[in-house]
Order: C-alpha cells, then structure tokens, then sequence
C-alpha cells in the first residue's frame, strides 16, 4: 500500500508552482516537525513529570501550564531554525519575536500561533491543539515590526492546526483546499489521511459554551432556540457537543457537520478568542473547506486587526448554520455589532 507523508505532499504540491522558491514548504515541514516533538510530551502529559504550572502568568492573566511553555519554546525554536520566518507572535508572549540570526533575518514570513489551544484540558486527557497562522511579512528592509502580523486574514498564505487527539493530526491549508495528516507514531511520520477536507453540505451539532446562556446577546439565545427546536426538515433538533477546546470543536464539526461559536457577552463584547492567531487559522481553513466564519455580522477574514492579541466573537461552520446565526444576530442584536 502506498503512503503520502506530510513531506511528500508538500514537495509534490510546491512543483505545482514552479515559481515557488520553497520556503513556505520548509516552513510547513518545520512545522510538523515541531508538532511531533509536542506530540510527544502531550502523550506523556499523564505521567506527571511535564503536568503542573509552571508558575507563570501569561498576557491574558492565565496561569501559564508547562506544556504551554514546552510547545511554546518548540515551536519558536523550528521556526528560528528553520530560517524562512523572520518574526513569531504567540499567545504566549506578550510582543512579538523578532527571529534576527543570520538566517531568519531575511526570511518571508511572519507566523502568529496560539501553541497549545485548550489547555485547561490537559489534566483531563481531552484533546487539545495548535493553531498557526502564516502571513509574508509586509516590511521590506531590517527588522520584522508588529505591521506584518496587523493584517487581515484574507491576506493568510497558510494556516492549519495539530490536534493531539485520539489520534495526532496536522490539518493545513495553502489557500487550495483543506488537507489532514495522521501522525503514525510508530515511523514518526505524518501520512495523508483526510485528502481534501469538506464540510458537509449542514450539520446538526451546535457547539458553544452554554453556561453563558444569561449574558450572550439576545441573537445567540435565539439561534440556540432554533437549534432546539423540533423540525424534521431540518433535523431539528441539533445535538450539543462542546469539548472546550476550539480546535477539538472545530475538527469534529469539519467532519461531521456542525457551527462551533464563540460570541460576545455582556461582560466582553468581543468574546474571548483572539483573532490572529485562533479566528484567522480556522476561519481560512473553513472557507477552504466549504464553509464560513463570521464574528456575527462579518466576515472574520475581512476585519482588519489593530493589536496582536485582539478578539472577536467567532461564529464558524457550513454556510447554511453561520448564515442562520448571522440572521439571529442581525435580527436581535445590532448592538453587538463592532467595527
Ligand atoms: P486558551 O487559548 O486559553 O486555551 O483558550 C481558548 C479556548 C478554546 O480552545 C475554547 O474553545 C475556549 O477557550 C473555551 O472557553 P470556555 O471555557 O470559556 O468555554
Ligand atoms: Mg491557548
């Protein structure tokens, strides 16, 4: 039986642009080489040596765990090796990271990356992930500057995630189509097992976090009405599954069908997800995989970003359910409307 590896595709899909210098491609292969090495730790996660705080406080206030800073510092170092990026924006840090040896100095591109999404699960034993984000930077000369990383998500060159599930995936896109690769942990390699990823035509799973229910804005109340209603038509009603880390929600929903949302509420307007580094990922890769990704009222690739750690409610799936939630929104909350 013959097998396509992560690297093979990607060596294959470069010769479709014989133009292609082929340092995104090193750049993707860094990627999945890093996500091994957290792939790794994840799995031993149980065994205690990497469980526990690491006694930190990350930008957004969070105690920061171990593996958090282990992805973290795994990442960074593929990307600074790797030469092709030339300035990273985490979650975990609060200004960007400007990558100025000799050989990233001159690199194409900027890589925003939230490295272990979902992290409160890890004590747990639930799936957790990494989201990455690739933009060419903007500057020309000297150091890369937070203008590179400021610009919209239909700007993206990639994105993609690793799920360290059931079992560990790299899903990515290049802007031609959604494609996810299994890791075989017996050979270390990553082999394409979901070519061509594609939302079904609707779905019958909605995905939010309902004990917010009291303070998401009236629009949201109702489109989970609507999912509770009975319509045989329809499906109705819709069956609730939330895992709590997007990037679990978001993959299963791509197989199975279904809108994951994350809204604003009373208390934050603008919900809790960041848009560079977890809407932008998820929204480019579901508009490649035939869906759409909305913060309610517009198109999450079209906002134009002002920081680095901004967010924005995220409203994501097949078209059909995103346009019935943007319904909901339109109808009973216009003054959730931002920008
Ligand atoms: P994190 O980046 O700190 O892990 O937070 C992001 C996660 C998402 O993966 C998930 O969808 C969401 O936070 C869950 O939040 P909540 O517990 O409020 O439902
Ligand atoms: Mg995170």
């Amino acid at each position: 039986m013959k097998f396509k590896t992560l690297t093979e595709f990607i060596i294959e899909k470069q010769a479709d642009y014989p133009q292609a210098s082929g340092e995104l491609s090193r750049l993707l292969n860094d990627i999945g080489i890093a996500a091994k090495f957290v792939n790794r730790e994840v799995n031993r996660a149980g065994l205690g040596e990497v469980m526990g705080y690491a006694g930190e406080v990350n930008v957004q206030g969070e105690d920061q765990k171990k593996l958090d800073v282990y992805a973290n510092d795994q990442f960074i170092a593929a990307l600074k090796s790797g030469g092709q990026c030339c300035a990273i924006g985490s979650e975990e840090n609060e200004d960007i990271i400007i990558l100025d040896s000799e050989i990233s100095r001159y690199g194409k591109y900027v890589v925003a990356m939230d490295p272990l999404d979902g992290s409160s699960n890890i004590e747990s034993n639930v799936s957790i992930g990494t989201l990455f984000s690739i933009y060419r930077r903007r500057t020309i000369r000297g150091a890369a500057t937070l203008e590179d990383f400021l610009q919209p998500g239909r700007n993206l060159v990639a994105s993609g995630y690793v799920i360290y599930g059931s079992s560990t995936m790299l899903v990515y896109t290049t802007g031609n189509g959604v494609n996810g690769f299994t890791l075989d942990p017996s050979v270390g390699l990553f082999i394409l097992s979901h070519p061509d990823m594609r939302y079904p035509e609707t779905g019958s799973i909605y995905s939010i976090n309902e004990a917010n229910y009291f303070s998401f804005p009236e629009g949201v109340r109702q489109y989970i009405h609507y999912c509770q209603e009975e319509d045989q038509e329809t499906r109705r009603p819709y069956s609730t599954r939330y895992i709590g880390s997007m990037v679990a929600d978001f993959h299963r929903n791509v197989i199975r069908g279904g809108i994951f949302i994350y809204p604003g509420t009373t208390k934050n307007k603008n919900g809790k997800l960041r848009l560079l580094y977890e809407c932008n990922p998820v929204a480019f890769l579901a508009e490649q995989a035939g869906g759409s990704a909305s913060d309610g009222f517009r198109r999450i690739l079209d906002i134009q970003p002002t920081s680095l750690h901004e967010r924005v409610p995220l409203f994501v799936g097949p078209v059909t359910m995103v346009k019935k939630a943007e319904e909901f929104m339109t109808l009973f909350s216009a003054d959730f409307k931002i920008g």
